[in-house]
């Protein structure tokens, strides 16, 4: 009988912007995948093996090994290299080395500086709180989207210049990354763009796209279990 599950797994939570990143390059290249839950607050052991720094996601390829540390990867950004080389179209890391860097970069920003303030700022302030019962973060989350937000916003909007894609002339893995990390802050807060109208653009087109729209769907069920509809920071 033949194997019908995927070769990829990613271990993590469609919560995690990370995995969606990883999700959002599968689904854009229509490579297979599955995800196989792990809480990473309270990990099996077997897991912390394969995910040294105790992060999701870590990937999985079956077609290496299917346990163990040979034939996983951890980290998200490793993770979608590797998938654009075993799966190179369409490609997501451009040609030309200056738009490459540019990508490299841009998907390193939206992965610290931005998931950062709306990650640690904004979405676990509130999440995290509501889901142990607690009254949401909403002062920490506010002092976020009023002062450490927009700085960041200012650099995409400027890097962006009034453009389609952040780095050359195609959808790249610098778009992936900021549309899944921005919308870590819409699942529990609006996200009201309009002093930024070229990355209000943007996200609005990655919103559109099967691979940004899908994985959220994904994390929009979990989430609205416990948090029934976005908090106006404004
Ligand atoms: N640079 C890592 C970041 C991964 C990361 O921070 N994941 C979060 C979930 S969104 C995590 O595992 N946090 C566990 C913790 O904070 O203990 C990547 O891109 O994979």
């Amino acid at each position: 009988m033949s194997d019908s599950r995927p070769d990829l797994v990613i271990y993590g939570s469609p919560v995690s912007p990370f995995v969606r990143k990883v999700a959002g390059v599968c689904i854009t290249k229509g490579v297979d995948y599955e995800v196989e839950a792990i809480n990473v607050f309270d990990p099996p052991a077997w897991f912390l093996e394969i995910s040294p720094m105790k992060r999701i996601p870590v990937l999985r390829d079956r077609s290496v090994a299917e346990e163990g540390m040979a034939g996983t990867i951890a980290d998200s950004s490793a993770i979608c290299a590797f998938i654009e080389k075993k799966h190179p179209a369409p490609a997501l890391y451009p040609d030309d080395p200056m738009a490459l860097g540019t990508a490299l970069f841009i998907e390193e920003y939206a992965d610290t500086a931005l998931a950062m303030a709306g990650g640690l700022g904004i979405f676990r302030p509130i999440f995290f709180a509501v889901s142990k019962g607690e009254a949401p973060g909403l002062e920490k989350a506010r002092d976020a989207w009023a002062n450490q937000l927009p700085p960041v916003f200012d650099v995409l909007e400027t890097r962006l210049g009034g453009r389609d894609y952040f780095a050359g002339d195609a959808l790249s893995i610098a778009d992936i990354a900021v549309a899944t990390v921005l919308m870590q802050i819409s699942l529990v807060a609006e996200t009201p763009l309009e002093r930024w109208p070229g990355l209000a653009a943007h996200f609005a087109a990655m919103q559109a796209l099967p691979a940004i729209a899908e994985p959220y769907a994904a994390a929009e069920t979990i989430i609205r279990k416990a948090l029934p509809a976005p908090f106006d920071l404004t």
